[in-house]
Parts: structure tokens; sequence; C-alpha cells
């Protein structure tokens, strides 16, 4: 049975692939040099020029290239194609302010879904499969790309998008759907439903590919048990194209980056310094076929390890471990990027003080947030009725800064323990990057 979607470059040899890198690599440097000026000015402040890059092995002369970066280049400083060859956009689900727009020219896609077609055959999709997407579609990258990629493998696709439950249900059931794409929580959730609505031996699901969030070992197997498939990790980010970058094959011991389209580094995320195979560090993709929105040495932030041993799949693509925690702050909940700074930033404009503690939480693998914020003298005062309106007040700004819903509650002052060095200012009880 094939199991690779593009098998001589799945498999080719580590020369073949070094080759790959050194040429696009160097093409790519040339063609943002001469086509994007935030680019070329970050460049000349580091002092290189594209004569200094020959090959991948002088990537580490380049500058990074961070989430502030994009940001200051909102919404076209870091587009390498004239607006009329790009044909879409996708977006984080980061909200105001650190929304980050990635732009794609149909080329770009087309080597997108390459990219998640691989994933699918890795877990032994065919045309023969019935693929049900439910990761979100629109701005979102998760529904696009794995939709494109069931195309491109010839699965019938069932691109559902996430949410209504019953419905998801109803169609896996009767359209016998083979394999499930969707975060690993939505996956547990719909494997709760489905041993309570007693529809298990009405399932046809022999595989999963789940990924946009962290999850354990241990959530695996109470999946991989609840609904009787095998699951498997998929990893990407929208700015480096999306779902798609690296992905789990049958060993199901970390994810083969796509090597002939991103050169992986992993660095100290202190120094920037760039660590040997095997340590532990920030995960930084450079792409090197992308025309529209090529990312030269981006910082995920991402902390994970890389492994160059050979993999029995056949592959020869590196692989990177499943990401082992973040080197800033950012939290996923509900699959929505979130950055403490954007709650401080609604308690502190809505007359709080800044002495606060996020509790993140996952129950019925549903994850939930609660803001604990001290009153101020002036609410001190205030009835149980008045400090019961701020709350709803604090929680409807923050729904439309976040886009999702966080319980407040407005505590006694000096109630949240001070702390001598660094405010511990979050604290998440899900325990996501236990390895
Ligand atoms: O989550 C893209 C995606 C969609 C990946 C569907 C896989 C499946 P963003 O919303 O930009 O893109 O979030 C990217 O999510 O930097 C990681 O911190 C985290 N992340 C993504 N995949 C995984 C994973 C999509 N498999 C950020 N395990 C990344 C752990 C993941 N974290």
């Amino acid at each position: 049975m094939a199991k690779y979607y593009q098998e001589a470059i799945e498999t080719a040899s580590r020369e073949q692939i070094k080759q790959w890198q050194d040429e696009r690599l160097v093409a790519t440097v040339k063609r943002v040099y001469e086509n994007v000026e935030y680019y070329r000015k970050k460049m000349e402040e580091a002092g290189v020029t594209p004569d200094d890059i020959k090959s991948s092995d002088d990537l580490y002369k380049l500058p990074f290239l961070t989430k502030d970066d994009l940001r200051e280049a909102y919404p076209y400083g870091l587009m390498a194609e004239p607006l009329e060859n790009c044909v879409r956009i996708q977006s984080t689900s980061g909200t105001t302010g650190r929304r980050v727009v990635a732009f794609y020219t149909q080329h770009d896609i087309d080597l997108w879904e390459d990219c998640c077609a691989r994933a699918i055959m890795a877990v032994g999709g065919t045309k023969e499969d019935v693929c049900q997407v439910c990761y979100g579609y629109g701005l979102f990258t998760g529904g696009p790309g794995l939709n494109g990629g069931s195309h491109k493998v010839g699965c019938l696709t069932l691109p559902m998008s996430s949410g209504n439950t019953d419905r998801q249900l109803q169609f896996m059931t009767d359209l016998g759907a083979t394999i499930l794409c969707c975060t690993p929580s939505y996956a547990a959730y719909l494997a709760e439903s489905i041993h309570e609505k007693g529809l298990r031996d009405q399932i046809k699901l022999k595989a999963g590919i789940f990924g946009a969030e962290a999850w354990t070992e241990e959530m695996r197997h109470d999946i991989e048990d609840k609904l009787g498939i095998k699951a498997y990790d998929i990893y990407g980010l929208t700015e480096i194209s999306g779902p798609g970058v690296s992905f789990e094959c049958e060993e199901q011991t970390g994810m083969h980056i796509n090597e002939d389209h991103f050169i992986a580094e992993i660095i100290n995320p202190e120094t920037g310094e760039v660590l040997p195979e095997g340590e532990k560090g920030e995960l930084v993709f450079t792409s090197i076929t992308k025309e529209a929105f090529p990312l030269i040495r981006y910082r995920t932030r991402d902390i994970c390890v890389l492994s160059r041993k050979k993999c029995s799949c056949g592959r020869t693509h590196v692989k990177m471990t499943k990401p082992m925690g973040r080197s800033d702050d950012m939290l996923i909940i509900k699959g929505v990027n979130v950055f403490p700074s954007q709650i401080e930033m609604v308690l502190l404009n809505k007359g709080l003080t800044s002495n606060y503690q996020i509790v993140v939480d996952r129950a019925n693998n549903s994850d939930s947030i609660e803001v604990l914020v001290e009153m101020t003298p002036e609410l001190f005062s205030d009835t149980v009725n008045e400090l019961n309106v701020k709350e709803k007040e604090i929680t409807d700004a923050l729904k439309s800064v976040l886009g999702i819903y966080a319980k407040v509650r407005i505590v006694e002052p000096k109630t949240i323990v001070r702390s001598e060095g660094k405010a511990v200012r979050v604290i998440d009880k899900r325990n996501l990057y236990k390895q």
C-alpha cells in the first residue's frame, strides 16, 4: 500500500535534501532582499548581503524574525509578491494587535496542500477514504489546509468545520468517515459523545490527525482506546503556512518536518545561539519555497528537540518532538491564542489593578479560563450586586478582545499571593506539556 504522497521527496537522501535547501535558501534570500524593503533593512542592519549566503551553512548569519516584526510590518510589509499574484490570506486566532496575516499565491496553496496530503497518506489515507475535517474553516488554517490535502489524496472530503457535534456524528456514521481531522480536545469530546450515545459500533474511523494544540501521550491513548483508531499528531503555524509543516508517521515518535520546504533550527531562546541536534530549544523556521510570504529564521517560540535518527517508515526528513513548552507566555485555550498581557490590558482599562491571576483548566476535554482580580479600594464599598455588574462588564470586554468566554471573579484585596520574583500570573492546571 502506498504510504507516501511524494515518495521521491519524502525518502530523498540527506545529500539531496541539503542540495534543495542550499539552492532554495540562496534564491529566497536574494528575492526578499530585492523585493521586500523590510528584509533589506533588517539585513543591512545585521551587515549581511545575499552574497554572504552561499548555502544553508550560512543561515546563522541572517537576523531572526519575530511576531513583533510581523506586527510592525502589518499588513503588507513582508509581502514578497505583487498583490495581483496573491489569492488568499489566512490569519491566526489571536486578536486585535496580535493578529498575524499570512499571504498565499496559488503556488503557495498548492505546496501547502501537498504537505497536508503527505500527512494524510502517512496515516494510511488513500482515495478510498472518507475524510471528515472538523478543524475550523475560514481564517484559521486548520480547515482549509486539511481540506486541500484530503482533495489531493482523493479522499471523499467532508468539510464539516468545527462545532455542532450532533451533525458531526450523524455524518460520521451515515457516510462512514474513516479519517478524522480535528483538535485533540475535540477528538476526545467526540469520543465521549460517541460512547454516551452508544454509537461505537456504527463508526468506521481508523485514524485521526490531531494538532493545533499541545496534547499528551495519555490523551493519545485515551482517544485511541475510545475510538479504536490510531491517533497521529500534526504541527504547523499560520506564519509558516498552517498544518502540515510537520506530521507523524506510523512510528508515532515525533513529526517529520517537510524539509524540502522549511529549514528547521533549534536555538537557545535566551542567546539566539544555534544548538546541536538532540538539544532542547526554540524551533526556528525558514521557508524556502514560498512566494508570497517567505519567512526567514522565524522564531516559533515552541520548545522542542530535533532528531535525524533513521525512521522505520523510510522517510528521511528530520523529526521534531511534540512541542514541550513555549519560550513566551502565549496560551492556547479552546484553540485560541491568548497572551496574558491582553487580559492585563482589559483589567487596567476597566480601572482594576494588575494584581490578577489567570487559572486555566480542562474538564471533560473542554478548556476553561478564570480570571481572578483583586478589587480596588473604590470597589471595596460596592454591593454584591454592583460587583456582579462589574464582573459581567469585564467578562464582556474580555470576550471582545480574546474571542472566548473567561469567567471573572473579583476577589478581596491582598488575596492573590505576592511573589518575590516574577509574579505568577498564570496557573495552567492542564499540564499539557508533560511528556
Ligand atoms: O494551529 C495550525 C494547525 C492547524 C496545526 C491544524 C495543526 C493542525 P496557529 O493557530 O497559528 O496554527 O497556532 C500555531 O499552535 O506555534 C504551536 O504553539 C501550536 N501547535 C500547533 N500544532 C501543535 C501540535 C495552527 N501538534 C501554534 N502540538 C504553534 C502542540 C501545536 N502545539
